[in-house]
């Protein structure tokens, strides 16, 4: 049996990313609705991130998107992140926003094209020098929308040697994950659609190349957590992109719509020793708080995340291996649900404030004022683009 005092040393090495773009407004193609107090700059984005952190623990890191987060003074934009108690983390590009990729920008047919999105991801790289990021973070919007439109066989080609060059410029530290997502907004193909693809193209380029896996990115029903098991296995999961869906990139909060699949998840990162000291798995965030306000939101966020952990961290692994390896198909099963059906919230609350931290970091950031305060300052927010 494993006890909550036997999994604090992990639980205390639980960090979670979270994503500038969730504290912006964001929404659906319908109508995106501002909230009182959502940040002007990327300094107010940065200070909500350590706001999360101060109030959890949980967050030491905040991941930029560029163009959205762009500044002239990088250097002076760490110091600031850093006196708040948190660093710059994951440099997320972007070629979805502009007229030149309508058909493709790493894909497309004109090598001035390909070179301008290439040369995009040389200034991300050129930020992650400056800001001490390890990981650029790729998502492609490349696709097509008619059978015939595009010649797929000949786009994964152009995307192995756009790939290349972006590759060959991260430096020694420096990581490249390129995530998936199997449509949207392209909707008849994708060029990077699965796990398959981003593997195959990321394995081609070396071993400081990984994918990314985002949880909203995959059709219903696929089991996500044999994908987490395989690319562990194979030692390609770079980092994860946290969020819940119904239906399709929903980016809700991770664990609202299915707690089971985190815990599944976690259970798979946890047997790949995904949450090793010497792990480098990323946990990030990857969601957009369209209706509920943004801080509260990310606070829940990576509370859910470390629940969840720690009811995985419970599973009895000693005993389900002797109960899969007798055959005990029920009681392998009844194993599992047991840790999933552990209730650890009153040992998480004890154990947080134990390090300092209130023991529940919703109610204490409710009575904590910021959020009035953020209200009260800033008039006319900025719109994250979307996520
Ligand atoms: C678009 O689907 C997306 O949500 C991807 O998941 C990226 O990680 C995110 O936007 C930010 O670019
Ligand atoms: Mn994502
Ligand atoms: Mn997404």
């Amino acid at each position: 049996m494993t006890s909550f005092a036997d999994i604090t040393p992990t639980l205390e090495r639980l960090a979670i990313e979270v994503p500038s773009w969730a504290y912006g407004n964001s929404g659906t193609r319908f109508k995106v609705f501002g909230t009182p107090g959502t940040p002007r700059t990327v300094e107010e984005k940065i200070a909500d991130a350590a706001t999360v952190h101060r109030f959890t623990g949980l967050a030491p890191a905040v991941a930029l998107h560029i163009p959205w987060d762009l500044v002239d003074d990088w250097a002076a934009l760490r110091r600031y992140a850093e006196d708040l108690g948190i660093a710059l983390g994951t440099i997320n590009s972007n070629t979805f926003q502009d007229d030149d990729y309508k058909l493709g920008a790493l894909t497309h047919t004109d090598p001035k094209i390909r070179q301008k999105a290439v040369d995009h991801h040389f200034e991300c790289i050129d930020v992650m020098d400056a800001t001490g990021s390890r990981d650029l973070k790729i998502w492609l919007a490349e696709g097509s929308n008619y059978p015939g439109q595009a010649d797929m066989r000949g786009r994964q080609d152009r995307l192995a040697e756009s790939l290349q060059k972006i590759y060959d410029r991260i430096g020694d530290e420096q990581r490249l994950v390129l995530e998936y997502k199997f449509f949207e907004p392209a909707f008849y193909h994708t060029d990077v659609p699965d796990w398959g693809t981003s593997y195959v193209q990321v394995a081609a380029l070396g071993e400081r190349a990984m994918v990314c896996l985002d949880t909203g990115h995959h059709a219903p029903g696929t089991n996500i957590e044999f994908i987490v098991a395989q690319l562990l296995r194979l030692g390609k999961l770079g980092s994860f992109d946290f969020n819940s869906r119904f239906y399709a990139d929903d980016d809700l909060i991770v664990g609202s719509a299915d707690p089971f699949q985190l815990f599944r998840i976690l259970v798979e990162v946890i047997r790949g020793g995904g949450l090793d000291a010497d792990s480098d798995v990323a946990l990030m965030l990857d969601q957009c708080h369209n209706i509920e306000k943004k801080i509260p939101g990310q606070i829940r966020s990576v509370l859910n995340v470390q629940e969840m952990t720690a009811r995985a961290l419970l599973l009895d692994r000693e005993a389900l291996t002797a109960a899969q390896e007798s055959g005990d198909v029920l009681e392998a099963h009844e194993i599992f649900m047991d840790a999933f059906s552990t209730d650890v919230r009153g040992d998480l609350a004890a154990w947080r404030e134990s390090r300092g931290l209130p023991a529940h970091p919703m109610k204490a950031f409710a009575a904590s004022g910021y959020q009035d305060g953020i209200e009260a300052a800033r008039v006319g927010g900025t719109q994250a683009g979307w996520s």
